[in-house]
C-alpha cells in the first residue's frame, strides 16, 4: 500500500485531519479569550474593555471556514469510492483527485474573510479575499470534471449509494457555484444576511455532505453489519429525499435575492408562498430520513446476508469478512495492484475458480 494506491476516500481524510490539526486549535484559543474576558476581565474582543469584536469573528471563521472542509471532504471521499465501484472503472485522474483534497485543504485557510465582507473590513481585504475565494472553486470543479469522467463510458448501475452520489454531484454543484456569488462583494453585499446564504449553505452541508454521509453509510452498511439493506425502499427514500432537498432549499434562493433576510420569525405576506413551499419540502424530507431509519434497524435481523464483497469493489476492506473480524484480516494481505483496478478483481476469480477446479 503506497500513498498512490491508497483508496481516494483515505487522502480526503487526510487531508480533513490536516484541517482540523491545524484549525481546531484556533477555535480553541478564541473560547479561551472569551473564557478569560467574561471571567477576570482582560480585553479582548468586548469594546468597553478596549478589545476588538471583529477579532472574534476573524478567530472564528479561521477555523469556521476550514470546518466546513472538514464536513465535506470525506464526503468526497465517499463519492469517490462509490462512482468508481458502480460504474467499473478506475477514477479518472486519481492523481488529481488526491491533490485537489490537499489542495482544497490548503486554500481553505486562506478564505475565511469572506464571511466578512460587510462587517467594516478595508476594500483592500475584501478584494484579496475574493479573489481568494474564487481560487477554492478550482480543486472543487476538478473533482466534479473526474468523477463526471469517470463515469463517461462506464458500466453503470443505479444502486442506493450510487443514487445519493448523483444526488451529491448535482445539489453540490449547485451549492458551490452560488458560492461564488456570495465569494464576489457586489453581489454579496446584496445577498449577505439574506435566506440565499441559508440556501446555499444547506446545498452544502446538506445536499452535498449528508447525501456523501447517506452514501456510505449505504455502501458500507453491508460491511459493517454483514446485512444487505432492501434496496427498492432505500432507491425510493433516495428519491424522496431528492425532490424533499430541492423542495425545501430551492426556494430559498429566491427568497434571498427577493431581499428576505435570515434570523427573523415574522416576515411580509409576499414572502408567504416560498415559505410553504419550503416548509411543505421540509416535511417530504423529513420522510425521506426517517424511512433509513425504519429499513437499516429492520435490514439489522431480516435483511439478506452479504457476504464478504456484494458491490465486487476492489478496497482492501471488501477483501475480507462482513462484518471484518478484530485485526480486519487472518494475514496481512498483499497489495499487488493499483486502487481501482477492476481487471485485478476479475483475475483474483478466475484465480479461485481454477483452484477450485
Ligand atoms: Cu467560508
Amino acid at each position: 500500500m503506497t500513498w498512490f494506491r491508497m483508496p481516494l476516500f483515505v487522502w480526503a481524510h487526510y487531508a480533513a485531519s490536516i484541517l482540523m490539526v491545524l484549525g481546531t486549535p484556533v477555535l480553541a484559543i478564541a473560547i479561551v479569550l472569551v473564557a478569560l474576558e467574561r471571567t477576570i476581565g482582560i480585553g479582548v474582543f468586548d469594546p468597553t474593555k478596549g478589545g476588538d469584536p471583529l477579532l472574534f469573528q476573524h478567530l472564528f471563521w479561521f477555523y469556521s471556514h476550514p470546518a466546513v472542509y472538514i464536513m465535506i471532504l470525506p464526503g468526497m471521499g465517499v463519492i469517490s469510492e462509490v462512482i468508481s465501484t458502480f460504474s467499473r472503472k478506475r477514477v479518472f485522474g486519481y492523481t488529481a483527485v488526491a491533490f485537489s483534497s490537499v489542495a482544497i485543504a490548503v486554500f481553505g485557510f486562506f478564505v475565511w474573510a469572506h464571511h466578512m465582507f460587510i462587517m467594516g473590513i478595508s476594500n483592500y481585504a475584501v478584494l484579496v479575499f475574493s479573489l481568494l475565494t474564487m481560487l477554492v472553486a478550482v480543486p472543487s470543479a476538478i473533482k466534479i470534471f473526474n468523477w463526471a469522467f469517470t463515469l463517461y463510458k462506464g458500466s453503470i448501475t443505479f444502486e442506493t449509494p450510487m443514487l445519493y452520489a448523483f444526488g451529491f454531484m448535482g445539489l453540490f454543484t449547485i451549492g458551490g457555484m452560488t458560492g461564488v456569488f456570495l465569494g464576489t462583494a457586489g453581489t454579496d453585499i446584496h445577498l449577505t444576511e439574506t435566506y440565499f446564504i441559508v440556501a446555499h449553505f444547506h446545498f452544502v452541508m446538506v445536499g452535498g455532505m449528508l447525501m456523501a454521509f447517506l452514501s456510505g453509510l449505504h455502501f458500507w452498511w453491508p460491511k459493517m453489519t454483514g446485512r444487505m439493506y432492501p434496496e427498492k425502499i432505500s432507491q425510493l427514500a433516495a428519491v424522496v429525499t431528492f425532490i424533499g432537498f430541492n423542495l425545501t432549499f430551492f426556494p430559498q434562493f429566491i427568497l434571498g435575492t427577493l431581499g428576505m433576510p435570515r434570523r427573523y420569525a415574522a416576515y411580509p405576506a409576499e414572502f408567504q408562498i416560498l415559505n410553504v413551499f419550503s416548509t411543505a419540502g421540509a416535511s417530504i424530507l423529513g420522510v425521506g430520513y426517517l424511512l433509513p431509519v425504519l429499513y437499516l434497524v429492520w435490514s439489522l435481523k431480516y435483511g439478506e446476508i452479504a457476504g464478504d464483497n456484494p458491490w465486487q469493489a476492489t478496497g482492501l476492506e471488501w477483501q475480507t469478512q462482513s462484518p471484518p473480524l478484530t485485526e480486519n484480516f487472518t494475514e496481512l494481505p498483499i497489495m499487488d495492484h493499483e486502487a481501482y483496478d477492476y481487471e485485478w478483481l476479475e483475475r483474483q476469480k478466475e484465480k479461485e475458480v481454477s483452484s477450485v477446479g
